[in-house]
């Protein structure tokens, strides 16, 4: 495989030279060029970037540096290769090797280049598609700054490569440069021979849509703390079963959603009905892991919130599943919209009109408030309430202890702000 990457950043890809992707590259199975994009951009000042069209904070990168860079990179016209890198063109094609075919779309050439454009808007990166692209010939990483890349540079290098935009998380960083770090290291593993124990990758969380449980080594005994003892058993039935159980439970109390999409057998979802009904009969407060079960204190999040209100139904409705999955169970959600009238001052509709350069049109303001059962701080209480809002909603509030009945009318105190539904 051939890595290509452009960045205005090189140094931050040494990386790529170290540890595990350094060993790929001495066993020849792996070349990485890592190129500057300066070296494209034209002039003394080697600018890169510009302000956005249509106003808006931050910059945007320059179509004529990407262009041309992308088109000497996909045509292998730029010689950057990092040290100990081989040359691949004449060697045998790793999916020739291992009968595994380049993934492409309907309509897409498989034997272009695929280009990796590292976003926070991009679709999220999966293990499957890390396990997809280690068939590749040739990635190339385009990293931009996160306000991005002028997009007709996306649309025109589809002619030459097949793009994917993708995302490692709900979280935005300054570029994608570690980004495309964590997918290379993804891909590169799972070439055939750069990782030397098959099967550890065949039991890595994810590969079967289930986490990992946990894993001991010697000594049997450190600091009282045992290792179970099930794993000294030699009943290799047993200890297989008892892998699966754990890597269940931790599972369903982390990551619930995953169970829906996973391959279970009728003793998993036996296993599983027990965890749930011990669950049900244990006390609130007695889980017996602190990453555990959702038991806990009572807790509410009181919100300011400017959206569209078609937006709301489908906010509401996500919202308990969203929360129960970040460990807030049982929540419950109002909503009230509010009239700017109301509040004259308001910081939301201040900060949007500063930001977008005009008031808000479509978007109305809206008193949340969100009730539910948790073992979270406060302040995560907060942060899973609004990871269930819209990407780049403008929201203001914090969460408390105890519960509240907004029908009742404790959470609205501020009775101008507070608008009930009749
Ligand atoms: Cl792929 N790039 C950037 N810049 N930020 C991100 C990301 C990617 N994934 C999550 N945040």
């Amino acid at each position: 495989m051939r890595l290509d990457v452009i960045t205005i950043f090189p140094e931050y890809l040494d990386p790529l030279r170290h540890a595990l992707l350094g060993k790929a590259i001495e066993q020849g199975r792996l070349t990485v060029g890592v190129h500057d994009l300066r070296d494209w951009a034209p002039g003394v000042h080697q600018s890169v970037d510009d302000s956005p069209y249509g106003g808006g904070p931050g910059m945007v990168m320059k179509p004529e540096v990407w262009g041309p860079a992308l088109d000497d990179v996909a045509a292998g016209r730029s010689g950057h290769e990092l040290a100990s890198a081989e040359p691949h063109r004449d060697a045998a094609r790793h999916d020739e090797l291992n009968g595994v075919a380049p993934q492409a779309y309907p309509g897409e050439d498989a034997d272009l280049p695929l280009l990796i454009v590292p976003t926070p808007a991009g679709r999220p990166f999966t293990q499957s598609d890390a396990r997809a692209w280690s068939a590749e010939d040739h990635i190339v990483f385009a990293c931009g700054r996160y306000e991005g890349i002028d997009q007709r540079v996306i649309d025109d290098a589809a002619g030459r490569y097949r793009v994917r935009e993708v995302s490692i998380g709900d979280y935005v960083l300054i570029g994608g440069e570690v980004a495309a770090l964590v997918i290379a290291e993804a891909v590169v593993r799972l070439i055939p021979g750069v990782l030397g124990n098959r099967r550890s990758h065949e039991e890595d969380s994810f590969s079967d849509g289930l986490l990992e449980g946990p894993c001991y080594t010697k000594p049997r005994s450190w600091r009282g703390l045992d290792v179970p003892e099930v794993l000294f058993s030699g009943d290799h039935a047993r200890v297989d079963r008892w892998h699966r159980e754990r890597s269940l439970e931790r599972t369903w109390r982390r990551r619930p959603e995953l169970l829906d999409a996973a391959e279970l057998t009728a003793a998993d979802r036996d296993f599983l009905a027990g965890l749930a009904e011990a669950a049900e009969a244990e006390p609130a407060g007695a889980g017996d892991d602190a990453a555990g079960a959702v038991t806990g204190r009572a807790v509410h999040c009181d919100l300011q919130l400017l959206i569209p209100p078609v937006e709301w139904p489908a906010i509401a409705e996500a919202m308990p599943g969203t929360l129960a999955a970040a460990r807030v169970a049982g929540a419950q959600v109002w909503a009230a919209e509010t009239d700017f009238t109301c509040e004259p001052d308001n910081m939301l509709v201040t900060e949007y009109a500063q930001r977008e350069g005009h008031p808000p049109i479509a978007e109305v303001l809206h008193r949340v408030t969100v009730t539910g059962t948790t073992e979270l701080e406060l302040r995560e209480v907060t942060k899973a309430v609004v990871a269930a809002l819209p990407k780049g909603a403008y929201w203001y509030g914090s969460s408390y202890e105890g519960g509240v009945d907004p029908e009742a009318g404790d959470a609205g105190s501020a009775a101008c702000a507070w608008q009930g539904d009749d």
